[in-house]
Parts: structure tokens; sequence; C-alpha cells
């Protein structure tokens, strides 16, 4: 007998999957998908498959064509990974303060997304910190004018949770971002049965200490999707030509038209739309400067 489920977690090999029927099974997979025979390399969570139960054992047999995967450059440069698959939208959350928010890593998550087709919201965390709103207001000003949804919450307060629940709710999602910021927290707070595992900050860095260590795909008690994810700190660029990475970044995309050479890289030519802009106050300088960054690193 075969049957169709979506996997939620990944372990150690074993590929836990819910099944349409709503009972979940531990699988292994079967030996030709381990070859990688598909785009994207192996099976992740939100992977739909096809699964055979015989007696008490089940198998992975098929991987069904994924709608979206969320891929980056490993570490070393040379593959991609891939952290799920058919997402509907990602949701990066950063924290106001502790850890501080990074604009290089957002710009660099957020170009991730846009490379991957992905849809994203962006949630400023930790909002109950002294100087945390005063931080935050400046750089939800920014994104939002460049056409990002911005949430300000904190999952001490309980500020941005509604909100929060009106974005999960549009479609399964991902919670990504770097260590420490709240990602479990938020979770634990918009369903406080998940009981996911919380880490305090390293005292000494003022960083997160990487307590959540596999991604899951949680079913929240309303029947939504989300997944939580263990934070990273390498964000890198997969599958984007230099030609294509102000698409990464919307407004500067949306500027080339205006540049006097067709595939102007707006770095070094002249008559350079961009150029302009980021001269009068228009393309955020931090966003200018990130692009160049990933620029020097595309393919
Ligand atoms: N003050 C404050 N602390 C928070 C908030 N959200 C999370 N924290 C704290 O931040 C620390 C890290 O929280 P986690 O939820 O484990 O962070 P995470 O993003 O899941 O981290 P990883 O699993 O390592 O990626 C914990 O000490 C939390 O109590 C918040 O809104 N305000
Ligand atoms: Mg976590
Ligand atoms: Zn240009």
């Amino acid at each position: 007998m075969t049957s169709i489920g979506r996997v939620y977690e990944v372990v150690g090999g074993v590929y836990r999957v819910q099944l349409e029927n709503g009972t979940s099974v531990d699988s292994s997979l079967r030996g030709r998908l381990k070859a990688r025979p598909w785009k994207g390399g192996r099976v992740v969570i939100g992977d739909r498959v096809r699964v055979a139960l015989d007696g008490g054992d089940a198998t992975v047999e098929e991987v069904l064509p994924r709608t979206t995967a969320f891929l980056r450059r490993g570490a070393h440069g040379r593959t991609a990974k891939v952290m799920a698959a058919n997402l509907e939208r990602v949701v990066v959350v950063m924290s106001a303060r502790d850890p501080d928010l990074s604009l290089g890593y957002l710009d660099r998550i957020l170009a991730v997304c846009a490379a991957n087709a992905l849809p994203c919201t962006l949630v400023i965390n930790k909002q109950d910190l002294p100087g945390a709103r005063a931080a935050s207001k400046p750089v939800r000003d920014l994104y939002r004018r460049i056409g990002y949804e911005v949430v300000l919450a904190s999952a001490e307060s309980g500020l941005g949770l509604r909100r929060l629940r009106s974005v999960a709710v549009r479609g399964i999602c991902a919670l990504v971002g770097p260590s420490g910021t709240g990602k479990s927290s938020l979770l634990n707070r918009l369903d406080p049965s998940l009981g996911l595992r919380i880490g305090e900050l390293s005292p000494k860095t003022g960083t997160g200490r990487h307590t959540t260590v596999t991604s899951r795909l949680l079913r929240l008690s309303d029947g939504t999707l989300v997944a939580d994810t263990p934070g990273f700190g390498d964000v890198g660029l997969w599958g984007v030509p230099a030609g294509r990475l102000d698409r990464c970044f919307p407004e500067i995309g949306a500027l080339g038209e205006g540049c006097r050479f067709r595939g102007c890289s707006h770095v070094h030519e002249p008559d350079c739309a961009v150029h302009e802009s980021v001269r009068s106050g228009g393309v955020a300088r931090s966003r200018y400067t990130h692009y160049q960054a990933l620029l020097e690193e595309v393919d």
C-alpha cells in the first residue's frame, strides 16, 4: 500500500512524514532516492512524498515535484544547501538588539528569498527591550518603503503576535534568521503546546547558542503549517548570475530601465540610474553597499 504525505522532520536518516489521513510515520529512504536524481538534492521538510507502507515499515518511494525550494550557498561555496521545500513564504526574524540587527545579514537573506522566488515578511523581535523601538523604526521604514511587510514584535510582551499569526495562515512558511533572535519563542507564543526549546544567549558574545538543531515543520493548533529552523550565519546566494542580482534587490532592479547600458551592473558604468538614486537619497546606501558585496560573490 502507498500513501502520500509531507515530510515534517528529518533526523539521522529518518524521514518523519505526516500522511494525508493525519497519521505520522517514520520512514527510511528508498536507495535510488539517495542518489539525488532530482533537482535540489536531498529530501527536506515540506517535501511531498509517496510512502510505501508494509506492515510496520515505511519507505519514501518518490518525491513529488516541488513548487519552491529554499536554496542557499553552502559554507564552502561549491554546493547548494536546501532547507525546505514547498514553502509559500519566508518570515525573516531579526531582533532589534541582543543580538543586534545586522543590515548586512538582512539584505543577504532577503536576496536569497527573492532568488528563490519566495515572498517574505520581516519580523523585528524583542521590542520590549530598552531602546528597541527607537532602533527598529528607521529599519521598518526603510524596508516598508522598498515594499516589504514589516512586523515589530515581542515574544515577551506579545506585541505583533496577531499580525504574525495572520501572516502564518496565508500559507506554509518558515521562520529563519540568526541564532537567538527568538524564532522558537515566537512560535511558542503562537501555540504554547509546541513546547519548543528556547536557549539563553551566550553571555560572552551576546549571540544565540544554536538551540534549535533541526528544521521542523509544525502544525499549530489552528492547522497552520510553520517551520522552525536552526539559526544560521552563512547566507550566500545560489544560482543567481551577476546580471540578475539587481532583481533580488527590488528597488534597485526597478531602476535598471533608466540606465544608459542594458545589463548595467550599477557599479562602474556611466549614466547609471542606480548611482544617481543613491546620490540623491533614493536607494539607501546600505542596500547599495550590500548589493555590491554580493556582486563580488555570485557566479
Ligand atoms: N526580551 C526578549 N527576549 C526574547 C524575546 N524572544 C526571545 N527572547 C530570548 O532570546 C533568547 C533566544 O530565544 P530563542 O527563541 O531560543 O531564539 P531562536 O531564534 O529560536 O534561536 P536558535 O534556535 O538558536 O536559532 C532566549 O533567551 C529568549 O528568552 C523577546 O521578544 N524579548
Ligand atoms: Mg530556536
Ligand atoms: Zn545602472
